[in-house]
């Protein structure tokens, strides 16, 4: 059986889930799910990142432990994925001891490679970020008079310490070559580009542990140093897997680390040099999403715009929530979220288009045919356009899954069921059953009930739940769409003569 690894970025304790953080983890669900739709063996990866100065300064602000503010926020943080029915194998916090293990384990590898030395530092440190800058950097940027980050254009703050280095500059040419020569390797284009365009400028070694705080995992038989944090957070996605030698570590590597355009540097450049150092294999492909940007605003907490999943599931279900996300923005691009837009995209696609056509064609079949499927009879051009243009729904989606266009893989969808409405209004069933064209009717129907079996098939990694009512009431029994799968009902024909569909019930009902 083919493996699949997917994983989300872990998200900082300090603050409470957003519409990044939710983005991120329904894009990683949606893959999951269509590999397991497709018969894939998958593990799906997201949790949270705990440790680091950022999360210290966050709990001593409110006069907690970054523990218990830990405990608070992956409390949310676990209540809320089922809710927007994440299907997560595991759960990773920083904190648990398996990745202190693992943490601990890589480090002596990188270690024992020779690619870690001790030496002073004397630099500039953004917290936010958690990321050192240089004077030069700085300078580079226009940034040095007012000491702002140049990622993030927040206060930085001159930290000198003694610490442990990793060699990344040794790895410079290595990543180079592989960058190089996989172009898959780092998605999309823009960002391939971006990454190395940051490598061929040159590699600094990487100061790698902090002696000024405690919260996190201290270095091998050294309790005054403590592991940096993105060396920490990076390597969640082993720990996860059993590192060094548990079970899990046959889905390694990951097939895709699904991160934000922000994070870019550090799974794309940092990651890949430590993997190499410590002699493991590289992940195959590193997708930085785009970011969302709020009723045209960027989403900040002082402009009091931030995107609440909780809100958002009040008003919506979570189909709808995952649904938009994932159509209104080619992944990859930055985009909006607007109201208006999500209405509309619903009510276009979903409400007038998905939901017409089941509505109708269910209701015909009942009207006609009390439910029950007749014998699909000799086939017309129109009929064949249609099987056509269903197989070729589901090729465009499996290319467009394994590139995460997952906007391109809806429009595939989309396409198939406008060509569903076109096939109704050509062959007009009422006038078939007016005129006695019993043969024919039985033939439409049967087109229209399995094309729309597929087409639901075909949503529900998107839409789980919307999509299950859709097959429940095809298959006129409750339908589990975890237990649908391509290789058994993906064909055309499953549904046999006879068989008797359910009376429609609105699965997309407008949204006024
Ligand atoms: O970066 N639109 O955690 P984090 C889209 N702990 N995505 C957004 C966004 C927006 N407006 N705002 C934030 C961390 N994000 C680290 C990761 S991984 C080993 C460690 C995304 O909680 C952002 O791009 O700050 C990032 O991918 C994610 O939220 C997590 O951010």
């Amino acid at each position: 059986m083919p493996q699949f690894y997917v994983t989300t970025p872990i998200y900082y304790v300090n603050d409470e889930p957003h519409l990044g953080h939710i983005y991120t983890t329904i894009a990683a669900d949606v893959l999951a799910r269509y590999q397991r739709l497709c018969g894939s063996d998958v593990f799906f990866l997201t949790g949270v990142d705990e440790h680091g100065l950022k999360v210290q300064q966050a709990a001593e602000a409110r006069g907690i432990e970054p523990i218990e503010l830990a405990d608070q926020v992956v409390d949310h943080y676990r209540k809320l994925w089922p809710q927007l029915a994440i299907t997560n194998n595991d759960f990773i916090r920083t904190s648990e001891a398996r990745h202190k293990t693992a943490v601990q384990e890589l480090w002596r590898r990188l270690d024992a490679a020779g690619a870690i030395y001790k030496d002073t530092y004397e630099d500039w440190y953004c917290v936010p970020c958690e990321t050192y800058w240089t004077e030069t950097q700085l300078k580079d940027a226009g940034a040095l008079k007012e000491l702002q980050c140049p990622d993030c254009g927040r206060k930085i703050e001159r930290v000198k310490e003694e610490s442990f280095f990793f060699r990344l500059s040794a790895y410079q040419e290595r990543l180079l070559e592989h960058i190089r020569a996989h172009p898959e390797f780092i998605a999309p284009v823009s960002r391939r580009n971006e990454a190395l365009r940051f490598v061929e400028g040159g590699l600094r070694d990487l100061s790698v542990s902090r002696t000024t705080f405690s919260w996190g995992i201290h270095v091998p038989d050294n309790p005054e140093h403590v592991v940096y944090v993105w060396i920490d957070a990076l390597t969640n996605y082993l720990t996860a897997l059993g590192f060094p030698d548990g079970e899990d570590m046959r889905y390694w590597p990951a097939d895709v680390h699904l991160i934000g355009k922000d994070i870019l540097r550090f799974h794309a450049v940092y990651w890949p040099c430590m993997l190499m150092a410590a002699g493991l294999p590289l992940p195959k492909r590193i997708f930085a999403h785009g970011w969302w940007t709020v009723e045209g605003e960027k989403m900040s907490k002082s402009k009091g715009n931030v995107v609440r999943p909780a809100e958002l599931l009040n008003e919506m279900d979570a189909d709808i929530v995952r649904y938009f996300l994932l159509r209104e923005v080619p992944f990859g691009h930055d985009g909006d979220f607007s109201h208006i837009a999500l209405k509309q995209r619903y009510n276009t696609e979903l409400a007038n288009d998905v939901g017409n056509l089941l509505n109708r064609s269910l209701a015909m079949l009942q009207k006609y045919r009390g439910g029950r499927l007749g014998v699909a009879g000799e086939e017309t051009a129109i009929d064949r356009s249609l099987l056509a243009q269903v197989e070729a729904t589901q090729r465009g989606v499996e290319k467009a899954m394994s590139q995460q266009a997952f906007h391109e893989a809806l429009e595939h969808i989309n396409t198939l069921v406008r060509f569903g409405n076109r096939y109704v209004e050509e062959n007009a069933p009422w006038s078939l059953a007016k005129q006695g064209e019993e043969a024919r009717l039985d033939t439409v129907l049967y087109h229209l009930v399995e094309s729309l079996r597929l087409i639901a098939m075909q949503l529900a990694p998107f839409m789980p739940d919307k999509c299950a009512r859709m097959l429940t009431q095809i298959m006129n029994r409750e339908v589990n769409v975890d237990e649908v799968n391509m290789r058994e009902h993906g064909g055309w024909g499953y549904l046999q003569s006879g068989h008797v569909c359910a009376k429609p019930e609105p699965v997309f009902p407008r949204m006024e």
